[in-house]
């Protein structure tokens, strides 16, 4: 039997819709039917297993997957055999301590002798032995949000989003303890037949996550402006210039980072740039 990498994803939840959205946009071609526990990729050989984000790390240990994908909150907290292969950059989140919004909270000695409930027993012992705080954990294994409320615990350490469950539970964010998002983990030393199919997928997951990062930006500008403009929007190797028939004027292509693109808008205008396109930009390999 031919080499297949196994990845496992979550069956369903926060996670499995852009899970599915990278792996398509990858260029892996799947049908998934709901119920489904398996997928067979049909033009790489790639198995997907849908299964529980909590059980993940533990299959990817066990080599039952080779890869997966979880939260790293999940990740972190189960303490598996598993390595960090890449930061996938969806389901960001955070996990906070919280304590009720009518309590004043004078800074992390706060938590000495409280009670604190929560699904990540792991990594709040971790914290708290961290910043030298006793503290008790109380932990169970959903709704943690109403604990104060019913009298089950003093503060409570959670994955916050918005911060509108913490909102209408009347609790506050005292301290963040982590920041998360959806990362990519694999069995360490893997086979080199399946490494070489991994490598391929992160050649793609690379380039779907350069392109989302970036747009395609063209402009028109006064030819005494291009050096400057250049300077401000490089690109990957340089612009592209071509002359307008327009005398003195050129046309310039190039790519801009979507983190400083406001920014370097600004300043091309200054510059005397003019009729700025941008586009999105689907794949993007340096
Ligand atoms: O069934 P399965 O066990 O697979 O899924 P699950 O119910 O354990 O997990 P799921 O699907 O809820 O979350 C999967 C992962 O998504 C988490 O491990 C995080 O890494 C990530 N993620 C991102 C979140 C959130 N955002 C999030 N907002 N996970 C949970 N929440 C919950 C949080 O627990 C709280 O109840 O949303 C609420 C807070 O949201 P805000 O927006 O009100 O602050
Ligand atoms: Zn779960």
């Amino acid at each position: 039997m031919s080499t297949l990498l196994r990845i496992a994803i979550q069956k369903s939840g926060r996670l499995q819709e852009d899970s599915l959205k990278l792996l398509k946009e990858s260029g892996l071609q799947f049908s998934n039917g709901r119920d489904q526990l398996k997928a067979q990729v049909r033009n790489l050989p790639i198995e997907l297993l849908f299964l529980r984000d909590d059980d993940i790390p533990q299959y990817v240990e066990d080599r039952v997957a080779d890869v997966g994908i979880v939260g790293e909150n999940v990740w972190i907290e189960k303490q598996k055999n598993n390595e960090l292969v890449k930061r996938l950059d969806f389901a960001k989140c955070r996990l906070s301590i919280a304590i009720p919004r009518s309590e004043n909270y004078t800074g992390i000695s706060f938590l000495t002798g409280k009670n604190i409930a929560t699904t990540y027993p792991t990594i709040v012992r971790q914290f708290l032995k961290n910043n030298k705080i006793e503290a008790g954990i109380h932990e169970i294994s959903g709704s943690v949000e109403i604990a104060p409320g019913i009298g089950l615990a003093d503060a409570i350490c959670d994955i916050v989003s918005t911060g509108s469950t913490l909102l209408s539970n009347g609790l506050k964010e005292v301290e963040v303890v982590l920041q998360s998002e959806a990362v990519l983990i694999a069995t360490p030393a893997l086979e080199p037949a399946k490494k070489a199919i991994l490598d391929q997928l992160m050649f793609r997951i690379q380039a779907v996550q350069s392109a989302k990062n970036n747009k395609y930006i063209l402009l028109n500008c006064p030819n005494e402006a291009i050096e400057k403009i250049t300077g401000v929007i490089p690109g990957m190797k340089s612009p592209t210039i071509m002359p307008l028939s327009r005398p003195g004027w050129s046309s310039l292509h190039s790519v801009v980072n979507e983190n400083d693109f406001w920014e370097k808008i600004g300043q091309l205008k200054s510059f005397g740039a003019e009729g700025i396109l941008v586009i999105p930009i689907e794949k993007m390999i340096a």
